[in-house]
């Protein structure tokens, strides 16, 4: 039986390849950090009750930034594959916490990779969580592997110095290590302040009557947004590859985060204007004007490509966030 070790399983990406890669009949260990309430509600269908493992799943307490705990758990568990997926992963939130998001983000990738390489895991391969925010405005569209980076916060700059650490791994100790090139991904499980998830529970709470306002930042911006479930299955197909490489993982489709507020209240028959507003609080300091990805490459290499429309992943995020405001979504023509 084949053994992973997830970082950031508890995370909306996480959780849905603890899903895949035990469906796959994997053993599957994860990293969690001790928190003071539970932060394993994504991953809990998955456990024991009350308990940190379940058949196929077992939690260990850890954080990327120690490195002795991970030197540990990598020569405890001698895990076949290694997805590092932690990281503070909130852009906004990297501008006001620049170091903490550097130390994990950038850091905890080297130290994870150091872990891995100390083991001499020559069996180990190794995914990193790359992300389409190294490209920031670079105006160069679409983006694909070759595109040059110009990362525009600070989350992206620790997100292009782990990236070049997996490429230096790769090249200098021949280790099976990937960069996927994600690009925004979302789901009913993404976390509530990023902008697709913040619009669905806005839009069910408000249907409920629990909240008036919905307050929005830079409605202009345009993102390239699969579904997690997707992108999932290419962290996974990457590594099943004979070497390993750098991949953009995309739909190929920008949208803007107008036309998300368009589909997602008009699947309820409202007009977002008369319920929105803008907060200036939520502008960031640079916001990146439109990202749009040509996953060319990985189709090529593994025959990958992103199989949820926009469409259904709104309708999704909608019909779940109704249900969590206990409101019917059959009264809806969804
Ligand atoms: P997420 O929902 O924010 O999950 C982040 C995970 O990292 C959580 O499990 C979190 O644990 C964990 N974590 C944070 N700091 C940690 C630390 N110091 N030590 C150990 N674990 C830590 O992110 P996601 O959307 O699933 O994304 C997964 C990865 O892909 C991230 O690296 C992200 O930067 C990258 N990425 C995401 C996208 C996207 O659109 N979703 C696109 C490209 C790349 P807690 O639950 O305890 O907070
Ligand atoms: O913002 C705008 C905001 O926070 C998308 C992370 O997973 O994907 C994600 O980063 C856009 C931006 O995602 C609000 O200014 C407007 O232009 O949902 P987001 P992100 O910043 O693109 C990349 C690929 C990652 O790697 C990251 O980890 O929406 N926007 N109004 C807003 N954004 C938020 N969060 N909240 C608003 O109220």
């Amino acid at each position: 039986m084949k053994k992973a070790l997830i970082s950031g399983i508890s995370g909306q990406d996480g959780s849905y390849l603890a899903e895949l890669l035990i469906s796959k009949g994997y053993e599957v260990h994860g990293i969690v950090r001790r928190a003071s309430v539970s932060n394993t509600r994504r991953i809990d269908h998955l456990l024991h009750p009350g308990e940190m493992r379940g058949e196929f799943l077992q939690l260990h307490f850890g954080d990327v930034t120690d490195s002795s705990r991970l030197a540990a758990l990598i020569d405890q568990i001698e895990p076949n594959e290694v997805y590092n997926l932690a990281a503070q992963s909130h852009v906004q939130i990297s501008f006001h916490e620049p170091v903490h998001t550097s130390e994990v983000v950038a850091l905890g990738a080297l130290k994870m990779l150091e872990a891995v390489r100390n083991a001499g895991a020559g069996h180990t391969r190794f995914y990193q969580a790359t992300t389409s925010e190294v490209y920031g405005n670079v105006n160069i569209s679409p983006q694909d592997e070759k595109t040059p980076f110009h990362p525009d916060n600070p989350y992206a700059c620790g997100k292009v110095f782990a990236f070049h650490q997996v490429r230096l791994y790769r090249e200098a100790y021949g280790l099976h290590a990937s960069n996927g090139i994600l690009f925004n991904h979302e789901s009913p499980r993404r976390g509530h302040n990023f902008v697709t998830r913040k619009i669905t529970r806005g839009l069910a709470r408000i249907v409920a009557g629990r909240q008036d306002k919905l307050l929005l930042g830079n409605l202009d911006a345009r993102r390239d947004w699969g579904h997690a479930k997707d992108y999932v299955e290419a962290m996974w197909m990457m590594l099943q590859q004979a070497s390993g490489g750098d991949y953009v993982i995309a739909t190929g489709k920008s949208h803007s985060v107008r036309d998300f507020l368009d589909t997602s209240f008009g699947l309820l028959g409202l007009d977002w204007s008369d319920h929105v507003d803008i907060d200036p609080k939520l502008l960031r300091p640079i916001d990146v004007n439109e990202f749009i990805g040509d996953f060319s490459k990985a189709r090529q290499a593994f025959g990958w490509e992103p199989k949820i429309s926009l469409q259904d992943l709104a309708r999704e995020m909608v019909m779940t966030d109704l249900l969590h405001e206990d409101v019917d979504p059959a009264q809806f023509d969804l």
